[in-house]
């Protein structure tokens, strides 16, 4: 029986407020309006974004439905939807890719207007929620929401993708790999022969190490206080892993000292401000780049001495990693097709979907790099 045109009741993982488990509830979802798509997910991966909600350290309006690393599968579409149909195998996209605005008319440029990263009003555009629970409106997170069985986004933030994808593996093209992966090759465009210093080697953060190396980098650091990460960032590309906990002077010294000078290339991806304006320092202080992919609380700022950019350091950020996410999507996953990419080493869990409490406990202890959840 068909469930286009109709509210479909499923379950999903409210976030009813901070800093407590999410509660697995039944939901309703309504029908996609013209160009929204609604999508029934088959597998979500578990991001540390989604966590820095969960804390309270980063602002979004609950209650919600958190998730935006996902693969699923069209269920019905909305007036006037053209690039994708009921039945063809999807990526939600955090960023969107309108291709009207002035971010998605640069080619050097990924960041759509119309992404809800920043205001984060939790709604669709028409200013109205798909979600509702107890008979009131549910927000979205980050144009997204896929710990829902079923979720709406609109026609420029999905990607039809190759139809023998495996969902449980490309979710994470989603967010974690091409993040990474992109912070490296797109938005710092590491050359062959360079030096690199990747701070946090979580999912992303592995990521990134795997666009360096792809890039040709001589030399990758990997900094991390949890020793735990080390072995699986060395088989990805690490050469040199560093322990800020092991030493009694700032690890911006000691990569300096390292390298004779700093990294060509460094990258904080882990969300502190600390560490970012460390991972400043870490690079060259004349021609040295310097990447910010973590995501830092809501209310911090950060303080430095212009000297370090006064120099001629570079400091950039970068927000999926730099892909413009419809076209790129559908490429990745053609990457991971063919093998030219691989996203095995990152999935640590696999987790059927009503424990996904039990997957951020996982997250929180360092134990997980990703899990994935199946529905
Ligand atoms: P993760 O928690 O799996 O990895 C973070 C790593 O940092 C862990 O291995 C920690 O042990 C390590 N760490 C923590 N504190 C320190 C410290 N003081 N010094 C050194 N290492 C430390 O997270 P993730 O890989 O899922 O995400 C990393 C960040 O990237 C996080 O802030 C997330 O919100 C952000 C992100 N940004 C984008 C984007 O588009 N820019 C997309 C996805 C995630
Ligand atoms: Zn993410
Ligand atoms: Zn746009």
């Amino acid at each position: 029986m068909s469930t286009a045109g109709k509210v479909i009741k499923c379950k999903a993982a409210v976030c009813l407020e901070v800093k407590k488990p999410l509660s697995i509830v039944e939901i309703e979802v309504a029908p996609p309006k013209a160009h929204e798509v609604r999508i029934k997910i088959l597998a979500t991966g578990i991001c540390r974004s989604d966590d820095h909600v969960i804390s309270g350290s980063f602002h979004s309006p609950l209650p919600c439905i958190l998730g935006h690393e996902a693969a699923g599968v069209v269920e019905s579409v909305g007036e006037g939807v053209t690039s994708v149909k009921p039945g063809d195998k999807v990526i939600p996209l955090f960023v969107p890719q309108c291709g009207e605005c002035s971010t998605c008319l640069n080619p050097k440029a990924n960041l759509c207007t119309k992404n809800q990263l920043m205001d984060c009003n939790g709604m669709m555009r028409d200013g109205t929620s798909r979600f509702t629970y107890k008979g009131k409106p549910l927000y979205n997170f980050a144009n997204t929401s896929t710990f829902t069985e079923y979720t709406v986004v609109t026609e420029d933030a999905v990607a039809k993708i190759d139809a023998a994808a495996p969902p449980e593996k490309v979710c994470l093209i989603g967010c974690g790999f091409s993040t990474g992966y992109g912070a490296a090759l797109k938005t710092a465009q590491v050359e062959p022969g360079s030096t690199c210093a990747v701070f946090g080697l979580g999912g992303v953060g592995l990521s990134v190490v795997m666009g360096c190396k792809a890039a040709g980098a001589s030399r990758i650091i990997g900094v991390d206080i949890n020793k735990d990460k080390f072995a699986k960032a060395k088989e990805l590309g690490v050469t040199d892993c560093v322990n800020p906990k092991d030493f009694d002077k700032p690890i911006h010294d000691v990569i300096t000292e390292m390298t004779k000078g700093g990294v060509d290339y460094s990258f904080e991806v882990i969300g502190r401000t600390d560490t970012m304006t460390a991972a400043l320092a870490a690079c060259q202080m004349n021609y040295g780049t310097s990447v910010i992919v973590g995501m830092a609380p809501s209310l911090s700022e950060i303080k430095f001495h212009p000297m370090l950019l006064f120099t001629g350091r570079t400091w950039k950020g970068s927000i999926f990693g730099g892909w413009k996410s419809k076209e790129a999507v559908p490429k990745l996953v053609s990457d991971f097709m063919t093998k030219k990419i691989t996203l095995d080493p990152l999935i640590t869990h696999t987790l059927p979907f009503d424990k996904i409490n039990e997957g951020f406990e996982l997250l929180r202890s360092g134990k997980s790099i990703r899990t994935v959840l199946l529905f």
